[in-house]
């Protein structure tokens, strides 16, 4: 049986809800390739279809060199510990991309120290790391160096061996597999769980394969709607939008997450998320009322219009220097003393709190 060349599904033409339809009996597409590719028109969300246990089966039984492709971006859902689990034994070559969505005052060293000392935190033994610079507007291997960097790392450690890209949804392992190849031949989109079966590319005296993307259980790209996820996902680099802090203040990112920081003294909180999220400062006090009354109607986007959904974790520790990340719409440093934090998001986000990455 056929594969689709898009999404790695097998092509039927007898169940048009099932995937892999095509009304075509000589299509190399399925029909919700074609339609996202032609009219990002996503038909069915594959976000939370997708078997990841299945998936790893597969990886696992391939004698091959893992890329684990982690989105700089989102790169606390990319150490996906199921991913790591699975790759044990093997050699991973970890390649970052969406570079080009944090600032380019950051440099190239800092970001791979960054990243060989939070794979060291989580255990993580790397072969080698690579970025990779914005793959959207610098497709073309020949305009973009940092893809040649890729073939090199691969042909360095591959030592016989297939190769295999995978990671989290929405990384952009699609996007790199048609760098790499210099062709627009996998289909890649915004929506996660884009590719959907491994599909397997004949290399000279090896295989290349890309691998359908892990879901992120605590991401917000996970549960979030549809036509949410052109205001959560960045489209072009960060400008972060800086507050200066005395006092208790409450912070909002649109109706995603409610952020309170108690007895800041001279803090700066950088919010490093898509310039089209609304962010909103107010007092602690009356905050509850201001959400239960504006969530879903000034507070927007939101996963749920009912603010009963949210769940509080409190960080009580020294918040200078450090991160408070929500997977999927990105991350605020604190800098400054601050007494207590408490972030309020939808009981399905796992809310995490790192050494500030830039
Ligand atoms: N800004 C930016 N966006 C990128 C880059 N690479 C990929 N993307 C975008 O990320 C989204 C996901 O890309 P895909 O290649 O489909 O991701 P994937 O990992 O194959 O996703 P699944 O198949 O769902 O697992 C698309 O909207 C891409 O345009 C990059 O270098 N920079
Ligand atoms: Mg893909």
């Amino acid at each position: 049986m056929k594969k689709c060349t898009g999404c790695g599904s097998l092509l039927q033409s007898e169940d048009p809800k099932k995937i892999g339809y095509t009304p075509k009996s000589d299509a190399t597409l399925c029909q919700r390739c074609f339609r996202l590719t032609h009219y990002n028109d996503v038909m069915v969300s594959y976000r939370e279809g997708i078997d990841a246990l299945d998936i790893l089966d597969k990886v696992n039984a391939l004698d091959a060199l893992i890329c684990l492709v982690v989105d700089l971006f989102d790169f606390e859902a990319g150490l996906f510990s199921r991913i790591l689990a699975s790759s044990k034994n093997k050699d991973v070559l970890l390649i970052a991309t969406k570079r080009d969505l944090l600032p380019k005052t950051t440099g190239y060293d800092k970001f791979s120290k960054y990243i060989m000392k939070r794979c060291k935190q989580e255990n993580i033994s790397l072969k080698g790391i690579v970025i990779v610079e914005d793959l959207v507007h610098k497709a073309q291997s020949e305009n973009n160096p940092s893809v040649e960097n890729v073939w090199q790392a691969i042909e360095e450690l591959r030592l016989g061996r297939d190769v295999v890209m995978m990671g989290m949804a929405n990384a952009g392992k699609s996007t790199l597999v048609n760098a790499l190849l210099n062709e627009k031949k996998i289909t890649t989109s915004a929506h996660p769980g884009t590719t959907l079966d491994l599909i397997e590319i004949e290399m000279k005296g090896y295989k290349l394969y890309d691998t359908p993307g892990i879901k992120s259980e605590g991401s917000v790209l996970t549960y979030c709607k549809e036509c949410d996820l052109k205001t959560l996902i960045p489209q072009k680099t960060i400008k972060p939008t800086v507050f200066q802090l005395k006092g208790n203040q409450s912070l909002a990112i649109g109706g995603i997450a409610r952020i309170d920081l108690y007895d800041c003294e001279n803090v700066s909180a950088a919010f490093y998320v898509s310039n089209m999220m609304n962010l909103h400062r107010g007092k602690i006090e009356g905050a509850d009322e201001r959400w239960k009354q504006h969530l879903g109607k000034e507070f927007v986007p939101v996963l749920s219009d009912t603010w009963n959904d949210f769940v509080k974790t409190t960080y009580q520790g020294n918040l200078d220097g450090k991160d408070i990340v929500i997977p999927g719409c990105g991350f605020v440093c604190i800098q400054g003393k601050v007494k207590k934090c408490d972030v309020y998001v939808d009981k399905k986000v796992m809310v995490t709190f790192r050494e500030a990455m830039i």
